[in-house]
């Protein structure tokens, strides 16, 4: 059945969902506090990148179905899919999840359903949201449902994701986990697992932290080739070729909103019983620091005592053009703080943030001595060695993602490293 929606938050998670709703006969109102992005969403305009939103966006306009503002509405379904990032101090700021549960509180009515999509500590839909909620006067779990489905959606193949994956849903009770399961089934295809709130909280912070644990020790072999030899890249490969082995890749840390953030949830919880947790994360949030150790390293044993870098990639990962915890804009700092002068480069950033950041690979690469690929952007993989070495000073070549092929690098000149593989120079 077609229903109302108001979706509070319009960022990378909100906005895509907004869109699928509406674009599947739901009559979705979207309420972000960012005045500009509202403004360009009504005009068919995007404020993040995502592969597909574009066209979404305008089909659910042009459809009717879709209308952003900066106030909540009344509506069947409120969904809710703000932030939740930590503190300085590692702990969870949970503002915006209440804020924006206290503001849909005048709107919700008998027989609404509460989804939260935002990923949260376990225990926050039963001691932060339903407290909240109570407010409405409605009995909670019987006038009024709430759940969480949490989003699993990656960056870059969000539509696809949107679609295929499985779905957790958590309901305070069964009839809000059914509710909320029929919503989605208007678009997804994969199976919808049913559960409770807190238990569906614990499942979406796990994935997060598996991958981050993972990274974690894939960092660390990383280390451990460095200093003996060995190219960590091809014997990850080789030990993942085990039926039972999925080792994830090392690189410069760990980036995201997503993965370098929600481990913090299960160690604030319990910081005693979470010791693998909280070494990956310290793991992890050193390899900015090494990366950057490598890079004057390199320089040094070139004789090159004020080396110029050219950075190439500044989002958190391949292809998008998110720089949230990005790795690279630690790196930078690492650098900023040894004197090493530098420019960088990334095609998918459009705007300039600092002021050493180029519109044009070949202003990056002028006068430097290291090119350092940071980010593993197609763009950057299809580089021609042969091409650069002209625009460059010295031919130094440090690559921290296993994008390039050092071997062609080397052919045309290069001094070329990469990081986890003291194998191949
Ligand atoms: N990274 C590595 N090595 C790897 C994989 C990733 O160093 O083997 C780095 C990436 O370069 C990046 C960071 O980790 O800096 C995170 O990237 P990612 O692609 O692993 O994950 P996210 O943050 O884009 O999205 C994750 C996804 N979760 C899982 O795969 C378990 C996504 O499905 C979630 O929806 C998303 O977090 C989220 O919003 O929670």
């Amino acid at each position: 059945m077609k229903k109302s929606l108001c979706v509070v938050g319009l960022g990378y998670i909100g906005l895509p969902t907004s869109v699928m709703f509406a674009i599947h006969g739901h009559q979705v109102h979207g309420v972000d506090v960012n005045h500009k992005a509202v403004e360009m969403i009504n005009n068919k305009q995007l404020h993040i990148e995502e592969n597909g939103l574009q066209e979404r966006l305008e089909e659910a306009v042009d459809a009717g179905n879709f209308k952003a503002g900066l106030e909540p509405v009344e509506a069947d379904v409120f969904v809710i899919a703000v932030p939740s990032p930590i503190r300085e101090d590692k702990t969870a700021n949970l503002d915006y999840v209440r804020k924006a549960t206290e503001a849909i509180v005048p709107f919700v009515k008998e027989g609404n359903l509460v989804i939260l999509e935002s990923t949260v500590p376990p225990r926050t839909v039963e001691d932060v949201m339903v407290p909240v909620l109570k407010e409405t006067g409605l009995d909670i779990g019987k006038e009024l449902f709430i759940s969480h489905s949490p989003e699993r959606v990656i960056p870059g193949k969000v539509f696809q994701e949107l679609v295929d994956n499985d779905r957790i849903v958590g309901g305070i009770n069964e009839t809000s986990s059914t509710m909320t399961k029929e919503l989605y089934e208007s678009f997804v295809k994969g199976n919808i697992h049913l559960t409770d709130a807190t238990t569906a909280e614990m499942a979406k912070v796990i994935e997060n932290t598996y991958r981050d644990v993972n990274i974690a020790f894939a960092n660390e072999l990383a280390l451990i080739s460095d200093k003996i030899g060995v190219n960590s890249w091809e014997a990850i490969k080789l030990a993942n070729y085990h039926p039972r082995v999925n080792i994830h890749t090392p690189g410069p840390g760990v980036g995201g909103h997503c993965i370098a953030v929600d481990p913090w949830f299960l160690a604030e919880i319990e910081p005693d019983l979470s010791k693998i947790i909280q070494l990956s994360r310290n793991t992890n949030d050193h390899m900015p620091v090494y990366a950057a150790e490598q890079i004057q390293k390199i320089a040094k044993e070139q004789f090159i005592h004020d080396p110029k870098v050219a950075l190439f990639g500044l989002s958190f990962k391949a292809n998008i053009d998110d720089q949230r915890e990005s790795p690279s804009l630690k790196v930078i700092m690492e650098l900023v703080e040894k004197g090493i002068s530098f420019k960088t480069f990334d095609p998918h950033i459009k705007e300039n943030v600092a002021s050493n950041q180029t519109q044009s690979m070949d202003e990056a690469l002028e006068d430097a001595d290291i090119l350092v690929i940071l980010t593993d952007h197609d763009e950057f993989k299809q580089l021609d060695p042969a091409n650069i070495k002209g625009k460059m000073k010295n031919r130094l070549v440090f690559d921290t993602k296993n994008a390039l092929s050092l071997d062609e690098w080397k052919n045309a000149g290069f001094i070329a490293k990469r990081l986890g593989d003291s194998k191949n120079g």
